[in-house]
């Protein structure tokens, strides 16, 4: 089977809310050889984001995209401890990642989170649902420390939130101790722009890039 078919598999999984199925794809193209990353960028996500084009086109309804968001971290399971044992690089920092308040939305914060502590940042996790409160808390148990925060949002609303935070930092005198990376499909270089946030990223790959660039 070539590499393509591999992503085809997986790719479908996700969109048929195939949960055995996903992690049998998954098994089976790591056993060809497909890396961790791979997988996920060419062939989960890629279900994932055809998933959501089917639900904002009436295609499909929310139990639908509980199953495929399950069959998703079925296979996060199998690759994300491969990806963690991927170190190569050490000390660049501490990120403080998130999903902001009203959202539970996670996978992506989970693949964002696992690819930069594979690429040598101390990870504080927050989780999901996170109130700028907590955000801000947890900076200053860490005063002292290089860190960026990164924090996604997968909802117009709760992308509003990220202002918020920004605001939040600026009057508490913190906004210069902290890089901020903020990502989640609605976000755009013009909102980071807007918000006075340091850099975003389309997907996992490119939010070490851009967090290492940043922290320089
Ligand atoms: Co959800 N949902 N959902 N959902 N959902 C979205 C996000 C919509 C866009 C679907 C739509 O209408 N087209 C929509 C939001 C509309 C909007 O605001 N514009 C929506 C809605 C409305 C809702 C509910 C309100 C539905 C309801 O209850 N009526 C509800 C919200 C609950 C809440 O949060 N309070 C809801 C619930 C769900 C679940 C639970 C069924 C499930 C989430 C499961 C989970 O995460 N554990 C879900 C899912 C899966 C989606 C879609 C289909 C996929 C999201 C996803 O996982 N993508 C999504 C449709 C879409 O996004 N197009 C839909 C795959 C990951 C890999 O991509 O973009 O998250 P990502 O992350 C990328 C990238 O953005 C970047 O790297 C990641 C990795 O490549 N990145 C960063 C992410 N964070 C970064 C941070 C950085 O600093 C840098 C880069």
């Amino acid at each position: 089977m070539s590499n393509k078919e591999f992503f085809e598999k997986l790719r479908d999984a996700i969109v048929n809310q195939d949960i055995d199925g996903c992690v049998d794809a998954t098994k089976k193209a790591l056993e060809a050889g497909i890396a961790p990353y791979d997988a996920i960028n060419d062939g989960l996500a890629v279900g994932m984001k055809i998933i959501g084009d089917k639900f904002e086109a009436a295609e499909i309804y929310l139990p639908h995209i509980m199953i495929s968001a399950k069959a998703m971290n079925a296979a996060m399971e199998i690759l994300s401890p491969l990806l963690e044992a991927d170190k190569t690089i050490e000390g660049v920092g501490t990120a403080i990642t998130y999903v902001q308040e009203g959202d539970i939305h996670d996978i992506g914060h989970r693949l964002v989170t696992t690819m930069l502590g594979a690429n040598g940042f101390q990870i504080i996790d927050l989780g999901v649902d996170v109130p700028n409160e907590t955000i801000i808390e947890e900076i200053v148990k860490n005063k002292g420390k290089k860190i960026i925060l990164v924090g996604s949002a997968l909802m117009t609303t709760s992308m509003l939130g990220q202002r918020d935070t920004i605001k939040l930092l600026e009057e508490e005198g913190l906004r210069d101790s902290v890089k901020i990376m903020l990502g989640g499909a609605p976000v755009s270089d013009a909102w980071i722009k807007e918000i006075g946030a340091d850099g975003t990223a389309e997907n996992a790959a490119d939010a070490v890039r851009v967090a290492l660039k940043i922290m320089k």
